[in-house]
């Protein structure tokens, strides 16, 4: 049997290499193992990061970028699978939306962050890509949450993460939901200047922001 540590390299190494199989391989070995799953996730994270360097540097091509999007889709939703067959219900420790803003259809970060806030206990409602401000402030209404992640990839789309802060005000619920916000451009400046609550740069931060809000 292999180590955890062995393990957590072949999860990064076949992930990396595009090679689906092994990365499925690794995944049926580390439930049979009972590791904790944030481990597992974490280092498939790390493997994105770097397919994503390589793709800048011109290592990769964009087909490989997105391969390697399309295995991390089906690892989350295996996960997912083993977890509730495993009868792992994480406690519900608050619900949180999730979602990109119009016209954003980067995902893979959001998908990332979603995940785990799902394994660290949160209610997760994954809306997707290219929302508008309506479908989240509605979404957060309709299941009550009590925190929204949002993220703008592209400084064009900046502005409508600013949109959700307005519509929340318009809507009197302001301060019944905490607002965390993400994306390559979006600074602690800027989140500050539209009245976020907090900008997080990694998923790990948006874990971290979501526990200090409901604590
Ligand atoms: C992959 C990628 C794409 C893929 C997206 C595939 C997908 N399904 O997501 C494709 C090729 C489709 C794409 C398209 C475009 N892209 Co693009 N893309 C990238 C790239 C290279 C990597 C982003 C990524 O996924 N990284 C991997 C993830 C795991 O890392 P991460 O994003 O850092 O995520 C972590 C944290 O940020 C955080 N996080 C991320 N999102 C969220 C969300 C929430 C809610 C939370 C809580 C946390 C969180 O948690 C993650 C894990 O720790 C970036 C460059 C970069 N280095 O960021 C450009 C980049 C974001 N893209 C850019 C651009 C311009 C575009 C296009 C407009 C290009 C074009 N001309 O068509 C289009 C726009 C499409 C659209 N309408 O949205 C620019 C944006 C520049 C800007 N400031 O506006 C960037 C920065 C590239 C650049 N340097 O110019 N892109």
């Amino acid at each position: 049997m292999l180590s955890k540590n062995e393990l957590l390299a072949e999860a990064y190494r076949s992930f990396v290499e595009i090679d689906e199989k092994g990365v499925f391989d690794v995944i049926e070995k580390w439930f049979e193992s009972g590791y904790d799953t944030e481990d597992l996730l974490n280092k498939f994270g790390e493997a994105l990061s770097e397919i994503v360097r390589r793709f800048e540097e011109r290592e990769y091509f964009l087909a490989q970028l997105m391969s390697s999007t399309s295995i991390l889709d089906k690892v989350n939703n295996l996960i997912a699978e083993r977890l509730a067959e495993n009868g792992i219900y994480v406690e519900n420790k608050g619900t949180v939306v999730i979602g990109t803003v119009k016209n954003d259809t980067h995902d893979l970060g959001k998908n990332i962050a979603s995940s785990m806030l799902r394994i660290a206990g949160f209610k997760v409602i994954d809306l997707g890509n290219d929302l508008y401000a309506s479908e989240i402030v509605d979404a957060v209404i309709e299941n009550k949450a009590s925190i929204i992640a949002v993220s703008s990839m592209t400084s064009t789309t900046m502005i409508n993460l600013e949109e959700i802060i307005t519509l929340l005000k318009e809507k009197g619920i302001r301060n019944d939901v905490k607002v965390m916000i993400s994306g390559a451009p979006v600074t602690q400046e800027y989140a500050d200047r539209i009245g976020a609550d907090v900008c997080v740069r990694t998923a790990t931060e948006a874990v971290a922001a979501a526990e200090r809000f409901i604590s």
